[in-house]
């Protein structure tokens, strides 16, 4: 044995990583909706980590080849905890991005906990994904991390949003009974009535309902009428409520709020021109407004654009999680798990998100939010100046 392959026998994953009769890779699991309603969004995040990935291999960033591998969770929380299982007892697998919804995030998080194997979360935005690592039931160490600000600075800042900037004192609110979609607008409606501000109703639907009618005819009949929905959900029931809400009259000034999971070209999709006006409050800045992003949207163009192969809300975050792992694992000298949670505990990264470091939590220091405005006739979203 060669004094090199002894020196990283300690590592099961990197020995047979370099030291193998065949090359095998070292994985990153990207564990995300890949199929489904959230697929588009999923797929989204494997391009950039994909991408990431062949970026270290073609600059030889590691002496070993690395792979990413891609596991469909369908943004359901029990197939979330199979996957997770399934990530844990793959020895070649050092690190997971994921899960996007945290609805999967929350109950995933433990599973690895158990491996223990370090999670990045790029888009799921509950503060219990984290947080939970904090209580005392927890089984591991703390290991699961996050990109994106959470919901109760997004919440919050809506609620201002809706208070000061649209003068709005009287809003309803409608959630999807999701963890992320009822955790948002509870802290929407904490901050608003904080505020000052009055909510009239609040209705929980579900995910996979099609008709909103009969409520959105309450919500207009409401004594006093509200001057706003928030909603806490996703793309496709936002867009829904979108199209009954026009459909019933409900036009500007009468406003649609909601978060960063509905901000996606999909609400184009699924709303059409009843999407024009809606509020979606995003975590970051938009990443065609980030001078640091400005080399990874041009490499996603080339290496991905193709009939829906667009660049997704969350992919610029997924392609900083993969480079945060990058980095932990050459600090910790090889891809050996233990070594990678302790070292991204220490993450100092300036990449493409500016400069990422995680609290004692394992939530990122950067706190911005942004509100934007869909506008349908080119299906993007402005920022709204404030
Ligand atoms: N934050 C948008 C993705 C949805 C979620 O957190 O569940």
């Amino acid at each position: 044995m060669t004094s090199r392959c002894a020196a990283v026998l300690a590592s099961a994953v990197f020995a047979a990583a370099a030291c193998g009769p065949k090359e095998k890779a070292v994985k990153i699991a990207v564990a995300v909706p890949l199929t489904g309603d959230m697929g588009t969004e999923g797929q989204g995040l494997r391009r950039a980590i994909e991408m990431a990935v062949e970026e270290a291999n073609a600059a030889k960033r590691f002496p070993y080849k690395l792979a990413a591998a891609p596991y469909d969770d369908r943004a359901d929380p029990k197939e979330a905890v199979n996957v997770a299982n399934l990530i844990v007892s793959d020895p070649r697998i050092v690190a997971v991005v994921g899960h996007y919804t945290s609805g999967s995030a929350i109950p995933a998080a433990k599973v690895y906990a158990r491996g223990p194997v370090a999670m990045i979360s790029p888009a799921a935005t509950n503060p219990e994904v984290t947080a939970q690592q904090n209580s005392p039931d927890w089984i591991g160490p703390r290991m699961v991390f996050r990109v994106v600000p959470t919901d109760d600075v997004q919440g919050a800042y809506a609620a201002r949003f809706a208070y000061k900037s649209l003068g709005a004192r009287r809003m309803a609110l409608l959630h999807d009974k999701t963890p992320y979609g009822q955790g948002l607008a509870e802290q929407f409606k904490k901050t608003y009535v904080g505020l000052g501000g009055k909510i009239i109703s609040e209705d929980g639907v579900s995910v996979g309902d099609k008709d909103f009618k009969a409520l959105l005819t309450k919500i207009k009949g409401g004594a006093p009428r509200p001057e706003g929905i928030y909603f806490g959900g996703l793309y496709t029931e936002a867009g829904l409520i979108l199209k009954q809400m026009r459909e019933l009259g409900l036009n500007d000034p009468f406003a649609f709020i909601s978060g960063d999971g509905a901000k996606t070209s999909g609400l184009f999709d699924v709303a059409g021109a009843a999407a024009d006006g809606a509020y979606l409050s995003i975590v970051g800045v938009p990443v065609e407004e980030l001078p640091s992003a400005a080399a990874f949207m041009d490499s996603y163009k080339k290496r991905w654009t193709g009939a829906g192969e667009e660049l997704k809300p969350f992919d610029h975050f997924g392609y900083e999680a993969a480079q945060i792992i990058f980095a932990a694992m050459e600090r910790a000298g090889g891809p050996d798990r233990a070594g990678i949670i302790e070292e991204l505990r220490k993450t100092n990264h300036t990449g493409i998100l500016g400069t990422t470091t995680f609290d004692d939590k394992g939530d990122t220091l950067n706190k911005i939010v942004t509100m934007t405005r869909a506008r349908a006739k080119d299906r993007t979203f402005p920022s709204v100046k404030q």
